[in-house]
């Protein structure tokens, strides 16, 4: 039996999938599931033949320079790739997969937490339950905003923004969508596509993020954008921290033009920009959209496909690069 190729596992991944990984391959494995340095990480990779890693791993053009000439891919367990230096990796030939469909239901229902976090205070009211703060009922205690029939405007209608949009037709609300492209009409069930941001936000009672991160798309929720928004908007960001800018988005709360925000990701995870912590109307979780058992098995499952493609000399499904 030839050798079996030698892949590097950033972070300690479901049983099933490391299973997997030392049925058909020499895995190096986390189990500590401890971060790596840089340095640590490259010296793991001394003649491994694959790096599966997640998006904690940040794989600049400079560390991709550094990897060994043995390392043929790098099988994302993720869909983000915006670790990964995409442009570094082709230059070396090295293969570069994600990790697309099988975290878009997740994702999707964290979008949703995120939108009712918000709209109905759910943060401050659980501070109030768990404080033994909660004193009386009134009818103006704790009201929040309904999202029943509001108009949602979603910022990438791909796999994940498709599966909000069905959600949030659950919720009678009328979807508007940015996008590069229109998609096509049979999977927009109604949604109204508009090819201008701009012109999209005045609309938004409820705007959700859920393009990739690129170097398009980063700060694309600015001053001058959340100005255009209706007052008393809602945002709500599942894709990557990097398309806000925090201190914009952190001023239109303390305001008031923003009524409340539901946030997942954050720029600088996990020391996110202090200013969030204080504020009341912020919903906040730790990046948990595709934090599911089924999810992250099927993430592992889809990584692995991915790399039993490579060296089985196929085209990997998911190549990004
Ligand atoms: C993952 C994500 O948990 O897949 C992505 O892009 O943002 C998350 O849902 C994480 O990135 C795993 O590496």
């Amino acid at each position: 039996m030839p050798n079996k190729h030698v892949v590097v596992v950033t972070r300690k991944l479901p049983e099933a999938v490391q299973d997997r990984l030392r049925r058909d391959y020499e895995p190096r494995l986390n189990d500590d599931d401890r971060l790596y340095t840089t340095d640590e990480l490259l010296t793991l990779c001394e003649g491994a033949d694959a790096i599966m890693p997640c998006h904690t791993e940040k794989l600049a053009a400079d560390v991709i320079g550094r990897l060994p000439d043995s390392v043929r891919v790098i099988a994302n367990f993720s869909v983000g790739v915006d670790h990964v230096d995409l442009q570094a990796a082709r230059e070396r030939g090295i293969i570069v997969t994600n990790t697309p469909d099988v975290l878009s239901d997740a994702t999707a229902e964290i979008a949703i937490l995120c939108l009712l976090g918000a709209a109905r205070r759910a943060s401050e009211g659980e501070q109030l339950v768990r404080t033994a703060a909660w004193r009386d009922w009134s009818p103006a205690f704790m009201v929040g905003v309904q999202i029943t029939g509001k108009r949602i405007g979603i910022v990438g209608m791909g796999r994940v923004g498709q599966v909000v949009a069905k959600r949030a037709r659950g919720f009678d609300m009328e979807v508007h969508y940015h996008n590069r492209r229109r998609v096509d009409p049979a999977l927009e069930q109604g949604a109204t596509y508009h090819p201008s941001l701009d012109e999209m936000l005045p609309l938004c009672d409820v705007l959700s993020l859920n393009c990739p991160a690129t170097p398009e798309t980063t700060g694309l929720l600015n001053d001058g954008r959340i100005s255009r928004l209706p007052d008393g908007a809602i945002v709500i960001n599942t894709a990557r921290g990097a398309l806000v800018d925090d201190d914009a988005l952190i001023a239109a709360l303390d305001s008031g033009k923003l009524y409340a925000i539901g946030l997942d990701v954050y720029n600088n995870e996990p020391d996110i920009h202090p200013g969030y912590r204080t504020l009341t109307n912020a919903f906040l979780l730790p990046h948990i959209g595709s934090a599911t058992r089924e999810t992250r098995d099927a993430m592992g499952y889809r990584a692995l496909d991915n790399l039993d493609a490579v060296f089985a000399g196929r085209e990997p499904q998911d190549r990004v690069a």
